[in-house]
C-alpha cells in the first residue's frame, strides 16, 4: 500500500493535517489506536484561540462549532477576594476566544474527513516506523482484524501525542530536550450545574489556584490545583466543593454554581519541547513534540498551528518542487511554541502556590497579578498571547 503522508495518531493534529492535506490534493492515511467512540468521548481543551476558530471555518469543519460554540471576549482574574476581568476584543483589536470542547473538534473533524473519502484506520496496533532517512520511509502496523500491513509514503506525520511511537522511533542524540515538572496538578471535575460565570475564572489564593470553566449550558468544567501525588480518592463531593468556596470567595460573597460531580481526574502539569521536530522524512506535529501546562489553553492550539505551517510546505513541496519550506518547518514552528512554552510557563507561575510557602515569591504573584489587571500594556500582552500570537 502506498500513500503520500502517513498520519500517526487521530488527535487534533493528525484529523487536521489530513483535512488541510486532503484540501490541496495531496493523499494521507492516518492510523489511530483507539477506536472512534473512544477519541471522540476523550474530555481535554476547552478553549480555542481565534486562529484555530478561523481554521476550523476554513477546512470545513465550523458549521457546529458557530452554532454550539461559545465566543468569549474576556477572562477574569481573581486573586485578593476581587474579580478584574479582561476585555480581549478592547486589547487585542477585535479578536477573542471560542469555548468548544477539543471531543467536538474531533468529532467535526472526523465528519469532514470521512465525508471527502477520508483514510481513517482506527484500532490498529504495533504501529512501528522505517527507513525514516532515504526518501521512501515506511509504516508497519496491525490493523483492527489483527492482520499486518505496510505503508510506504513520501513523508510520516507524527501526530501520536505524547506517549506515541514517532518521537521514540528518532534515533538517540538526534533530538534535544527541554523539560520542566511542575510540583502541583490539576484536579479536574465535569458537573451537572449551569454555569457559574459566563467567563472563565482563574483565581489565585492563599490554598492554591481553581479555574472555573463550562462546556455547555448545563455542564461545567472546573479545576482546582493539588499535590501532583494526591488520589481522586480522597476527594468527596463535598470535600470538593468546600475547596472551590474557600478558593473563588470573593468580598461580595460570590459563590459556585454547585450540582452533582460525574467526573473526577487529576492530571500532572509539565513543560515539554524537542529540537528539531524532524528527522529525515519524519515530522513530528502537536503534542508529540512539545507539550504545555494548562494554564494557558494552548495545547491544541499549538497542534493546530503546527499542522498548518506542515501542510503549507507539503503543498510547496508537491506543487512546485521545493524543499525549502520543510527544511525550515521546525525553526519555524519552534519560535511560536517557545512563545507558547513562556506564555504557560507564566500565567503557571503566577497563578499557583507553590510548596515551601515562600511567602517573598507568593507576594511577587500578587504583584504581577495587580500589575496586569491594572495596566493596560500588562493586560494586553496577556490577551495577545491568550488570544493566540500570529501563526508563524
Ligand atoms: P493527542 O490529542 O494526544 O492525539 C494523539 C493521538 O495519537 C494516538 N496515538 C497513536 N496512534 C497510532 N499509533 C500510536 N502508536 C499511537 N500513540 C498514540 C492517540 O490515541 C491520540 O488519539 O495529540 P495532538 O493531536 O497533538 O493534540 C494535542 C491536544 O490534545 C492537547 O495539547 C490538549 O488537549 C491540551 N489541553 C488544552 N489545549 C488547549 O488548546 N486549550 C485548552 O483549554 C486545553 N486544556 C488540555 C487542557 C489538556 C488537558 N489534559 C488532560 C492534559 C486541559 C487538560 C486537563
Ligand atoms: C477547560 O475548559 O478545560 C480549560 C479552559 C482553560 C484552560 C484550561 C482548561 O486554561
Amino acid at each position: 500500500m502506498r500513500t503520500q503522508v502517513g498520519i500517526i495518531g487521530a488527535g487534533p493534529a493528525g484529523l487536521l493535517l489530513s483535512q488541510l492535506l486532503h484540501l490541496a490534493g495531496i493523499e494521507s492515511i492516518v492510523l489511530e489506536t483507539r477506536s472512534q467512540d473512544a477519541i471522540e468521548a476523550t474530555i481535554r481543551a476547552g478553549i480555542l484561540e481565534q486562529g484555530t476558530v478561523d481554521l476550523m471555518r476554513t477546512i470545513g469543519a465550523g458549521e457546529r462549532m458557530d452554532k454550539e460554540g461559545f465566543r468569549h471576549e474576556g477572562i477574569a482574574l481573581r486573586f485578593k477576594g476581587q474579580t478584574h476581568r479582561l476585555d480581549f476584543p478592547e486589547l487585542t483589536d477585535g479578536k477573542s476566544v471560542m469555548l468548544y470542547p477539543q471531543h467536538e473538534v474531533i468529532k467535526d473533524l472526523v465528519v469532514v474527513r470521512q465525508a471527502g473519502g477520508g483514510d481513517l484506520r482506527f484500532e490498529v496496533r504495533d504501529v512501528t516506523l522505517h527507513d525514516l532517512d532515504p526518501s521512501s520511509p515506511k509504516i508497519r502496523y496491525r490493523n483492527k482484524d489483527g492482520q499486518t500491513d505496510e505503508i510506504v509514503c513520501d513523508f510520516i506525520a507524527g501526530c501520536d501525542g505524547t506517549n506515541g511511537v514517532s518521537r521514540p522511533s528518532i534515533p538517540q542524540g538526534v533530538l534535544s530536550t527541554y523539560e520542566k515538572v511542575y510540583p502541583f496538578g490539576w484536579f479536574g471535575i465535569l458537573c451537572k450545574a449551569p454555569p457559574s460565570s459566563e467567563e472563565l475564572i482563574y483565581s489565585l489564593h492563599d490554598r492554591g489556584f481553581a479555574l472555573v470553566s463550562t462546556r455547555s449550558p448545563d455542564i461545567q468544567r472546573m479545576y482546582f490545583q493539588v499535590d501532583p501525588t494526591d488520589k481522586v480518592e480522597n476527594w468527596s463531593d463535598d470535600r470538593i466543593w468546600e475547596e472551590f468556596r474557600l478558593r473563588l470567595a470573593t468580598d461580595d460573597g460570590w459563590t459556585p454554581k454547585e450540582g452533582p460531580i460525574f467526573s473526577k481526574v487529576i492530571v500532572g502539569m509539565r513543560s515539554f519541547v524537542v529540537d528539531p521536530m524532524q528527522y529525515g522524512r519524519l515530522f513530528l506535529a502537536g503534542d508529540a513534540a512539545h507539550v504545555v501546562p494548562p494554564t494557558g489553553a494552548k495545547g491544541l492550539n499549538l497542534a493546530a498551528a503546527d499542522v498548518q505551517v506542515l501542510a503549507k510546505a507539503m503543498q510547496a513541496f508537491y506543487r512546485q518542487n521545493r524543499a525549502d519550506l520543510l527544511d525550515q518547518y521546525s525553526v519555524t514552528v519552534l519560535r511560536r511554541i517557545w512563545k507558547a512554552e513562556r506564555f504557560s510557563w507564566w500565567m503557571t507561575s503566577m497563578l499557583h502556590r507553590f510548596p515551601g510557602n515562600d511567602t517573598f515569591q507568593y507576594q511577587m504573584q500578587l504583584a504581577e497579578l495587580d500589575y496586569v489587571t491594572s495596566s493596560r500594556i500588562g493586560a494586553a500582552a496577556l490577551a495577545e498571547n491568550y488570544v493566540g500570537l500570529p501563526m508563524a
